[in-house]
């Protein structure tokens, strides 16, 4: 039976103006006023564990988002049941503005950027010092992502009981960014937590770098109660995996800030990255580039910078920082 017959008065159902050939819209879509707002911790394909006040719930996106995703560290709105109660089911009908995209692409000539995390405003860039050996072009690879995304860089050197982090240092230490160093005892003693979350307070650090690195050993060093900190998760991307296949957004207990674990990566493709945004990472030399010819890429030989280095206004090294930045967004390598 048909709700609306005959009877009902043309006037009292509202139409649109027919424009443009369009069909009337009738419908008042809902605005979701009753929408709860939520962080999404993870997603494991198509499922998305949002954290809502102090449940985490199971979600999914609305149709009406369209192509557009939610990542890892987005603020979402979800509508449904948000109860979290076992095979519930919430939907996203609304991804927040984002304050800033970690992006990278499978390789430098790859089109397809994904997103890795949303919101980070620091990025932990995990290297071991030995097994496996520290790659400095997947390091520089992840400078120039967190340069992009707007993202603060922390250096962390983990597996020091097995190597000396001083060759490293030499090169990294003049790029004057923040880095901690790790080992398994002060893993074990507690120390390596402690000295890493002073970086972390009020932030939202993710962490990336080559698998096997140690991320994962210092998230749960950070997090020690990671199974109560993600409550569902374990029922979507549970089976027992050990290795971490996708990013995981956690509380640190403190509630002081978030920590992001994340797959391993062989590469961080940076074909989405303009090599012209490259120099804003570099305050200290960016005055120097005033004498540089039209649109120079301050890696070839009329660029102003080495003068004007050798006058004394920069470090040499921060050149030299720059021009291996710049190279690796040319280079094409197995890092
Ligand atoms: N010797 C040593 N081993 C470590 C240290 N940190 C982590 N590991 C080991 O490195 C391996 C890989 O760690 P994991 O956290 O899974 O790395 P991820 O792939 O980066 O998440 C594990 O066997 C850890 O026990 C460290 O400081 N020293
Ligand atoms: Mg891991
Ligand atoms: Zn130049």
């Amino acid at each position: 039976m048909r709700r609306y017959g005959k009877h009902t008065d043309e006037d009292d159902v509202r139409v649109r103006p027919n424009r443009k050939g369009n069909r009337p819209r009738t419908s008042i879509r809902p605005k979701h006023e009753d929408a709860a707002e939520g962080l999404v911790l993870t997603v494991d394909r198509g499922r998305l564990t949002v954290l809502v006040e102090d449940r985490t719930i199971v979600a999914m996106k609305a149709r009406e988002l369209g192509r557009k995703s939610a990542v890892v560290g987005d603020r979402v709105a979800v509508v449904g049941d948000l109860s979290g109660a076992k095979d519930t089911l919430a939907r996203i009908v609304r991804v927040e503005e984002r304050s800033s995209v970690l992006r990278r692409t499978a390789d430098d000539d790859d089109p397809y950027e994904r997103v890795v995390v949303a919101n980070a405003d620091q990025l932990a860039i995990v290297t071991a010092l030995a097994n496996p050996e520290p790659r400095p072009r997947l390091i520089d690879r992840c400078l120039v992502a967190a340069y992009d995304a707007g993202l603060e860089p922390l250096l962390v050197l983990t597996k020091s009981d097995l190597a000396s982090a001083e060759t490293l240092m030499e090169s990294y230490g003049s790029l004057g960014m923040p880095y901690v160093v790790t080992n398994r005892e002060e893993l074990a003693n507690g120390d390596a937590a402690d000295r890493v979350r002073e970086r972390l307070t009020g932030r939202v650090t993710a962490f990336v770098g080559h698998s096997g690195v140690g991320k994962t050993t210092l998230v749960n060093a950070l997090v020690p109660d990671r199974q109560r900190a993600t409550g569902h998760v374990n029922r979507v991307t549970g089976r027992g995996r050990h290795t971490t296949t996708s990013a995981l957004a956690l509380p640190l207990p403190d509630g002081s800030g978030w920590v992001i674990d994340t797959p391993g990566v062989r590469s961080f493709g940076l074909n989405h990255v303009d090599p012209a945004r490259v120099i804003h990472a570099f305050p200290d030399l960016e005055p120097g580039t005033e004498g540089c010819p039209r649109a120079c890429s301050h890696d070839e030989q009329d660029c102003a910078l080495d003068q004007w280095v050798a006058d004394g206004h920069a470090d040499p090294q921060r050149l030299y920082s720059l021009r291996r930045l710049l190279a690796t967004r040319e280079r094409r390598e197995g890092d």
